[in-house]
């Protein structure tokens, strides 16, 4: 093989080749949604990343891992945990969390998601659900110190679970339109980038599913507006 060849190989099956998805993206469109789905990373690699995460990350505990419900206090049904660049702080039902620094099982997964969607992250959510009692609430990711302009791209790991958009005209008892929930399966080594407008007008949630006794591991990847945040900090 030529020196060119095999350089070239090199790029396509080496280091440029490390985060190819091993399924092409499917697009998912709705009335204001925008979505992309994709198998960022083949079971192999999913199985080694899912392992390192359960050694690498610390979940919250305390007032932390607590949600506040119309004044009344709750455990969150899943862990948590929050890691990202250094100082960086991220809001959520009235808790602010501090970002843990980036371990390389993160970093990894993080420039993986770059490499394959262009954009770049300054903060990730994690959610851990041992079983399918583990669950998260119907709720937006609409928080204004949110970059609007940068998708958020969701990772899974584990055990493959439904994900439920819903419009937020279609919610409640009022509501006079008829907007089709939109329901995906999220699998093991997959990625959602839930591209803007769509936490705008859509809802979503990951419901209980009790048949389901093995943990998952989801990722939210996000940017965070760094002078959006030094503005708050001010006041
Ligand atoms: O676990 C999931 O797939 C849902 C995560 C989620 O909704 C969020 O982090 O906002």
């Amino acid at each position: 093989m030529l020196k060119e060849e095999e350089e070239e190989d090199e790029e396509e099956h080496g280091a440029l080749a490390e985060f190819c998805h091993p399924v092409p993206w499917k697009n998912i469109e709705a009335e204001g949604l925008d979505c992309d789905y994709a198998l960022l990373f083949f079971k192999e690699e999913a199985d080694r990343l899912f392992k390192q995460l359960e050694e690498e990350i610390v979940y919250s505990t305390g007032e932390e891992a607590k949600v506040h419900v119309f004044g009344k206090v709750y455990d969150i049904p899943r862990k948590q945990a929050t890691y990202g660049d250094v100082g960086l702080t991220y809001t959520y039902s009235r808790v602010t969390r501090l970002a843990c620094p980036w371990t390389p099982t993160l970093e990894y997964i993080r420039d993986a998601v770059t490499k394959t969607t262009g954009q770049t992250f300054n903060f990730v959510l994690v959610n851990r659900y041992k079983d399918g009692q583990d669950h998260m609430g119907e709720h937006r990711d609409d928080e204004r110190e949110l970059d609007p302009l940068c998708p958020i791209a969701s990772v899974s790991l584990g055990a493959a679970r439904d994900f439920v958009f819903r419009h937020r005209d279609a919610r409640g008892k009022q509501s006079n339109r008829r907007i089709e929930p939109v329901k995906l399966e999220l699998a093991h080594g997959s990625m959602l980038l839930m591209n803007p407008p769509t936490n705008t007008f859509w809802y979503h949630s990951l419901p209980a599913r009790k048949k389901i006794s093995l943990p998952r591991i989801n990722l939210t990847f996000r940017r965070i507006l760094l002078d959006r945040k030094e503005e708050t900090t001010k006041h």
